[in-house]
């Protein structure tokens, strides 16, 4: 059951969704093609009902937007740096128009080279990861992906923000439509979905967050205002630690702690950096594709066995769903879009 399923909505299909989306942005003075990718990344969180980075961010990203720090006209500048490594700087644009223009290079070179690497640099980061992961298991390479956000969760025997939500997301190309994704926050729950809970007026468990004194919580408000923590204690919290440095200092780039600074309190959408990593079957693997995709599908099959799910099997169901009936949009937030001052 969702958070939303009391209440009122409007029906979208999915191409309406992609359209609102893209209207919207321009309308707020995003240059064409960063609407296009932004819209494309929110399309895809309502279509696979990942209703936190959906619908929901459009108007964060119009307050991104319009908060005069996000270039609405900002044109990647990719640089082939070494047969395995691009860096492409988003110049204060989205991250995602930056990963759309540099995905098929990303490819080409794992495909070279075995691995090559990705890093986004002075990018403004909200969405989900696993669309950029799809992109490459589209390609037929396995992929990992990880950036920062703001520094609002608290290490683990902390009581501060210090880290941020921290995505992480992984996948392998499989036969067949659907690849093996993850995609998850290294806190214990994404800051879109504890918004969401306190807009649902719903409680939280214990472990999410503490207050703003550093006491345990079941108020999403507390925690929003306090800390959030992360997922699997201190070996979360090491996960997160290891994301700051990996897509932060390693790339030349900013950590969730200065990526809040730079905000300065305007709450918009983080500005920092992303790496992706690329890896290529075929070489790592010595050539036998065959052997190795069976062993995965082995892997992934024995899930099944004992009556486990695969991570984004919800999700690849969702879309099935969606691109026939259209997606459920709460009406409060259909209202709250429609309304904005653009
Ligand atoms: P979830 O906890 O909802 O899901 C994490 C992953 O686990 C998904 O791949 C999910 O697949 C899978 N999963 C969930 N339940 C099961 C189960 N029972 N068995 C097997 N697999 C399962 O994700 P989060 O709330 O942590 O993150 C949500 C999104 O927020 C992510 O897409 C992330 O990239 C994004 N995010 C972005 C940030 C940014 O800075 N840009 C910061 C933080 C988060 P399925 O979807 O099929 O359920
Ligand atoms: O949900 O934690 C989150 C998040 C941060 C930035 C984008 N999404």
């Amino acid at each position: 059951m969702s958070l939303f399923d009391t209440e009122a909505y409007t029906c979208l299909s999915v191409q309406e969704v992609y359209e609102l989306s893209f209207k919207v942005l321009t309308a707020a003075g995003l240059a064409e093609d960063q609407a296009t990718s932004v819209a494309k990344v929110i399309t895809a969180g309502e279509r696979d009902e990942c209703r936190s980075h959906g619908l929901y961010r459009l108007p964060g990203c119009v307050q991104t937007i319009q908060s005069g720090k996000l270039n609405k006209d900002a044109k990647p500048d990719i640089k082939d740096v070494t047969p395995a490594l691009l860096k492409a700087d988003a110049k204060f644009g989205y991250s995602v128009l930056a990963f759309d223009q540099a995905v098929d290079a990303l490819a080409a070179k794992a495909k070279q080279n075995g691995i090559a690497a990705l890093a986004i640099n002075n990018c403004f980061h909200f969405s989900a990861l696993w669309p950029e992961i799809e992109a490459l298991t589209q390609r037929g390479v396995a992929a990992l992906a990880m950036t920062p956000s703001h520094a609002w969760v608290a290490p683990a025997g902390g009581k501060r923000g210090l880290l941020g939500t921290n995505p992480m997301a992984f996948g392998w190309p499989r036969p067949g439509p659907n690849p093996y994704v993850f995609d998850f926050a290294t806190s214990a729950i994404a800051r879109g979905d504890l918004a969401l809970h306190d807009i649902a007026g719903k409680p939280i468990p214990e472990g999410w967050g503490v207050d703003k004194d550093g006491n345990p919580t079941t108020v999403a408000r507390e925690a929003l205002d306090g800390a959030m923590l992360t997922f699997g204690g201190h070996k979360g919290s090491a996960l997160s630690t290891m994301i700051e440095l990996m897509a932060g200092p390693l790339i030349g780039d900013l950590t969730s702690l200065q990526s809040m600074a730079f905000d300065d309190n305007q709450k918009l959408a983080p500005m920092h950096g992303e790496l992706v990593l690329a890896f290529d079957p075929g070489l790592l693997g010595g050539g036998d594709l065959e052997t190795q995709s069976a062993r995965a599908e082995q892997l992934f099959a024995a899930f099944a066995d004992q009556g486990a799910r695969l991570p984004s099997q919800r999700r690849f169901e969702a879309r099935q769903r969606s691109l026939a009936d259209g997606v459920r949009v709460p009406q409060s937030l259909y209202d709250r879009i429609t309304a904005l001052d653009l």
